[in-house]
């Protein structure tokens, strides 16, 4: 069955993967999945169409017969529990990987989102060089943590999972911060997420449809 997904027409971001289409596109690349996509402009989010397949008017989404997901936990999560390669076989390991992809959407992402929306969204505010200090080290924390947890390890439980791809995904946003440079074991965990052939043909899909020359 064709499995379709939606991605921004144009992200915002130019093509460097920080779109959450990535995450789902990488998914499907570890699984061996193919699958389509359906571009989407920003008017088209909040249209009727898309509304019907996202609540909240946002990408990605996916579709698969009768079947219409949104949230990319949700997505990854599906995709992996009906594919070979995400999610161990072991009742006990399969959890832990599990946990794992919801660490990272749950206690990871958000401060690291908090940063995102301070910089971007919020940088002319006259409270922001008072309160742009406390929202990195509300990441700081998170990062000494999970970097404590990762150790010397390639990836968090054992073989890469679900979890890992969740992770490396929520981490990648913040490169350009330079506090991923702070925490060397988890720069070293994040490029060995981008090293992955999988995540490269992820990655080079959306870069191609974000710089296609102008309709
Ligand atoms: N919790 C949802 C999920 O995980 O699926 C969040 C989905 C979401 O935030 N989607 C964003 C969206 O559709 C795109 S990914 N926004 C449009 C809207 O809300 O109207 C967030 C994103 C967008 C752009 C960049 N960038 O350019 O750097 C990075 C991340």
């Amino acid at each position: 069955m064709t499995i379709t997904i939606t991605a921004f027409d144009r992200s915002p971001d130019g093509g460097q993967g920080l779109a959450r289409d990535t995450r789902v596109r990488w998914a499907l690349e570890e699984v061996g999945q193919p699958y389509e996509v359906r571009l989407v402009s920003f008017r088209g989010l909040k249209e009727p169409a898309h509304l019907a397949l996202h609540p909240f008017g946002q990408i990605p989404t996916y579709e698969e017969g009768d079947l219409a997901l949104f949230e990319t936990g949700s997505i990854v999560f599906h995709i992996a529990e009906r594919r070979a390669g995400l999610l161990p076989d072991d009742a006990c390991a399969r959890a832990r990987a599990i946990t794992w992809m919801f660490a990272a959407i749950n206690t990871v992402e958000p401060p690291i989102l908090e940063l995102a929306n301070a910089i971007v969204l919020e940088s002319d505010k006259p409270w922001n060089n008072e309160r742009l200090p406390l929202v990195k080290d509300r990441v700081r924390d998170r990062l000494k943590q999970l970097s404590a947890r990762l150790g010397d390890a390639p990836w968090l439980d054992g073989p890469f999972s679900a979890g890992d791809l969740m992770m490396v995904s929520v981490l990648l946003r913040l490169r350009s911060s330079g506090l991923l440079d702070e925490y060397p074991s988890l720069s070293a965990y994040v490029a060995r997420g981008e090293a992955r052939p999988a995540y490269k043909r992820a990655f080079d899909a959306q870069w191609a449809v974000n710089n296609r020359p102008a309709d």
